[in-house]
Formats: C-alpha cells, sequence, structure tokens
C-alpha cells in the first residue's frame, strides 16, 4: 500500500489528471467527502487530504510515503530529509513583494507581512536590507492597507488580487510550482511502485508541456 499526501483547493485540482494517467484514480470525489483517507479504486493507494502546509511534515515522518507540494511550502518548511525527484509544473506562480500601488519603501528598516516568514527573512538578508517580519496566516493583501506593513511578500499569479486591492508587485523572489516528494525511507522500502509512480508522472508532465 502506497499513500499520497495531497491538500484540497488548486494542487489537488491539477494533480487528479496526473495521477489518473498513472492508474490512481480516488474512491470518492474529493472536493467533496469530509474523509481525510481516501482509497484508490485500484485498491494500490491511499489518499491523504491535508492542509498544504502539512505535507513536508507528513512525508518527512513517514505518515506518507509521497506527497505533492507547492516549493513555496518545501522551502519554507526547509527540510533536507526529503527526496523531491520532480517538477510537476502545475499549481505555478511567482513569490514576489508587493506595495500600495505607486507607493515606495521607506528608506532604513521597513515592516514585511507575510506567512513566508523564513523565505521573507533569507529574501532580504541577503539584499542586506533591514527587516521586521509581521507573520500572518491569510489576507496578507490587507496589510499595506491598515497600515500594518510597509509591504508583503505573497504568491502572485494573474496580479488581480494585489490589482483588487490597489496593490502591484515589486520584486520578483522566486518561480513556484508543485513538486512530487518522497519519504527517503520509503523510496528503499518500497522502491518499484515508487519508480513506476515517478516514471510515469514525469512522461505526464512531459505530454504536457
Ligand atoms: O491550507 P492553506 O490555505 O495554507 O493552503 P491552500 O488551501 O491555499 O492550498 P492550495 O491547495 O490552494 O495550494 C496552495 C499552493 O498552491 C501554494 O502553496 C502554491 O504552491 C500554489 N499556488 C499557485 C498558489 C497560487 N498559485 C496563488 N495564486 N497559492 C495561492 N495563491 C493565492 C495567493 O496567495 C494570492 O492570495 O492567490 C492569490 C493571488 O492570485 P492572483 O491570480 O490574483 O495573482
Ligand atoms: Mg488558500
Amino acid at each position: 500500500m502506497l499513500t499520497i499526501a495531497i491538500s484540497k483547493g488548486r494542487i489537488l485540482k491539477d494533480t487528479l489528471p496526473l495521477l489518473a494517467e498513472a492508474g490512481i484514480e480516488p474512491s470518492e470525489d474529493l472536493s467533496k467527502t469530509r474523509k481525510l483517507i481516501v482509497p484508490s479504486v485500484c485498491g494500490k493507494v491511499n489518499l491523504v487530504i491535508i492542509r498544504a502546509t502539512d505535507v513536508p511534515t507528513f512525508v518527512e515522518y513517514g505518515a506518507a510515503d509521497v506527497g505533492v507540494t507547492g516549493k513555496d511550502t518545501l522551502v519554507e518548511h526547509g527540510s533536507d530529509n526529503l527526496y523531491e525527484p520532480l517538477d510537476l509544473n502545475i499549481a505555478k506562480c511567482r513569490l514576489m513583494t508587493a506595495i500600495v500601488t505607486g507607493k515606495k519603501l521607506p528608506t532604513g528598516k521597513i515592516r514585511v507581512a507575510s506567512k513566508y516568514v523564513s523565505l521573507t527573512e533569507q529574501y532580504f538578508a541577503k539584499k542586506g536590507q533591514q527587516v521586521e517580519i509581521i507573520k500572518l496566516y491569510g489576507s496578507m493583501e490587507l496589510a499595506p492597507i491598515v497600515g500594518l506593513a510597509d509591504c508583503i511578500v505573497d504568491l502572485v499569479d494573474t496580479g488581480n488580487t494585489l490589482k483588487a486591492n490597489g496593490m502591484e508587485p515589486l520584486d520578483f523572489i522566486m518561480d513556484i510550482s508543485s513538486r512530487l516528494v518522497i519519504n527517503k525511507a520509503s523510496m528503499k522500502m518500497k522502491y518499484q511502485q515508487i519508480k513506476t509512480l515517478i516514471k510515469t508522472l514525469e512522461v505526464a508532465v512531459d505530454n504536457r508541456r
């Protein structure tokens, strides 16, 4: 039995067609079910449905053999205890700083709101910019508007969310896409099944390019 950890939301939507090509189809509609563990139709795989930010933890500890998660989540989590064999090229976006439209950053130490505390710290440290980071769990776009922060660090896709809140992207930090991650012990113990999965997904991803 192989356990795959995945989050609801956009990653799930983009991953299901890829898994289907590997013969893995959930036995229930994952967007509707309240179950947290859903077996596949083939009976060889269990899908565990968890928060996006929890996927690296589940895979690292072997609670799941395999996971699908955003590069943002992976880097922020900061685990070297996982294999990351495949870029699935889905749920793509950019990590950026953003600011109230037309505004400039003040000189000296700035306040930055983000849920990516570690990534934000690393980015500004590299630039030699002094920052005070304010950890938020969502609705980052609100922070500069209400004077909580000078800018934010968040994911940007179309830019519509920023625009709708009177903000604009400022500096590019990194490109983001979802990755296949594998528990190191599982890779040894379930080598054949996992190797086959990686190979099949690789072909499915290539066919979409
Ligand atoms: O549980 P939690 O709330 O932390 O995660 P979630 O429920 O949002 O998880 P899910 O499954 O939706 O996946 C989130 C992952 O999708 C992220 O970790 C990224 O790897 C990836 N992803 C890709 C995105 C976006 N694009 C994206 N645009 N995640 C979030 N957004 C948000 C962004 O934060 C902003 O609020 O969409 C808004 C910006 O979109 P645009 O198109 O208006 O620019
Ligand atoms: Mg979300």
